[in-house]
């Protein structure tokens, strides 16, 4: 409902003003605190949840609209918010954390933090957004932060720093340069700001730190790629080691986990959040891109690697773990999911947050024994068609006879 009279909109009576802005915020806080409920559907691997966690109109009024009604009649929202999404995740005293690429109207992406006490629903963004220190060569843009609670003692954040190319012929003024941003923290409100990674692939995006030293040095999970959109070369997903963080530098970067003809991955793929470890092995979460007559098609799927070494797979189930569905299919760059954060609970229970479309957060639960479950026991794809059958068929005759059973 609008208290201003939109045939004839003229600059509003303070009273007008405050009424106007007090159903706005009443509007607002009816949003945040609408409790999120499971869908309908079952898998048996994870539960989606009816509502996005966090939209752009999650943003406190406070940071779009000038308050002042001397300065501000119409109640203009002055800088718009346009998208929240590719959050990395974490629990953080007590409460489940989001940090949030908030997009403006501008186009530039920054951090901000949104606190939820079950991680589910009342998400809500702390007062200001995180201001990132930058380095000596200031970035154009920032995106998708991984945040990782290292056993060194630091909470650090890699994210991508957008930079425009430098080599670009005139006249072009798309072509950038994507690099890993670095930075660190104990209170996610004072942030460190680090060198960039220093690794000898042309560019890199979806770098994740490992949790934990491996023989005594920093593991990162990278991908590297040779142009910014085109993976050229690169496109897998890597692992290194650096001496420092403080002067991260991977000299011998090997892909662990390449793209493939014809698979979910086909064009480029890139590690999700940092991986959680089971008695199993590491469970990872990544996302697999494939092109299409409709455009790149963004999916996330799962593999795990060793508890010795956490850079060799040990098993890859087939085919895409969680795809674009209903609303998650459309938005800014549409068919697309994305996700760079999860977080595992004491009692087992894994929160797996989604971005869809580039446009807004999901939540989807499951369990650290369901997601080993499916990891293991999901079959490989086998690469042909004729694989597939073979693979379904085998599913097929062994439930035969309960399925017949069944009344
Ligand atoms: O627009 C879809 C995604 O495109 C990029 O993904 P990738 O790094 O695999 O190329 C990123 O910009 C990501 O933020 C975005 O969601």
């Amino acid at each position: 409902m609008n208290i201003i009279n939109t045939k004839n909109p003229k600059e509003m009576t303070k009273e007008e003003f405050d009424n106007q802005l007090a159903l706005l915020k009443a509007e607002h806080e009816q949003l945040i605190k609408r409790k999120n409920v499971p869908t309908p559907s079952f898998n048996g691997i994870y539960q989606r949840y009816e509502y996005p966690v966090v939209t752009a109109a999650h943003t406190p009024l406070f940071w779009r609209f000038d308050l002042d009604h001397m300065t501000n009649p119409f109640l203009q929202e002055r800088i718009g918010v346009n998208a929240t999404f590719n959050a990395g995740a974490m629990e953080f005293n007590g409460k489940i954390v989001l940090i949030v690429r908030v997009e403006g109207f501008d186009r530039k992406s920054f951090f901000a933090v949104a606190e939820s006490p079950n991680g589910i629903d009342n998400f809500r963004f702390w007062d200001y957004p995180i201001t990132m220190p930058e380095t000596d060569e200031p970035e154009t843009n920032v995106y998708d932060m991984r945040v990782v609670r290292h056993e060194d003692g630091w909470i650090y954040g890699t994210f991508c720093a957008e930079r425009k190319d430098p080599k670009a012929a005139d006249g072009d003024t798309s072509s950038a340069v994507a690099q890993c941003g670095i930075a660190r923290t104990k209170d996610l409100i004072n942030w460190e700001r680090l060198p960039d990674l220093i690794t000898y692939s042309g560019q890199q995006r979806n770098v994740v730190l490992h949790p934990e030293f491996i023989n005594g040095k920093y593991a990162l999970y990278t991908r590297p790629q040779d142009g910014f959109i085109d993976t050229g070369s690169g496109g897998g997903i890597g692992w290194g080691f650096t001496e420092s963080m403080e002067r991260a530098e991977i000299k011998d970067e090997v892909v662990i986990e390449p793209k493939i003809y014809h698979t979910i991955k086909e064009v480029k793929n890139g590690q999700g959040p940092a991986p959680i470890k089971t008695e199993k092995g590491w469970l990872h979460l990544a996302h697999g891109v494939r092109n299409t007559a409709a455009g790149l098609r963004y999916v996330l799927y799962m593999f795990m690697t060793s508890l010795d070494d956490p850079g060799k797979i040990i098993h890859r189930p087939g085919g895409h773990f969680m795809g674009p569905q209903g609303e998650e299919r459309v938005g800014d760059v549409s068919n697309v999911l994305f996700t760079n954060g999860w977080v595992k609970k004491d009692n087992g229970e894994v929160l797996i947050y989604y971005g869809s479309s580039d446009t807004r957060m999901h939540v989807a639960t499951s369990s650290v024994d369901q997601l080993a479950d499916y990891v293991v026991n999901t079959p490989e794809d086998g690469l042909r068609s004729a694989t597939s059958v073979a693979t379904r068929n085998k599913l097929i005759s062994r439930n035969m006879e309960i399925w017949k059973s069944l009344k």
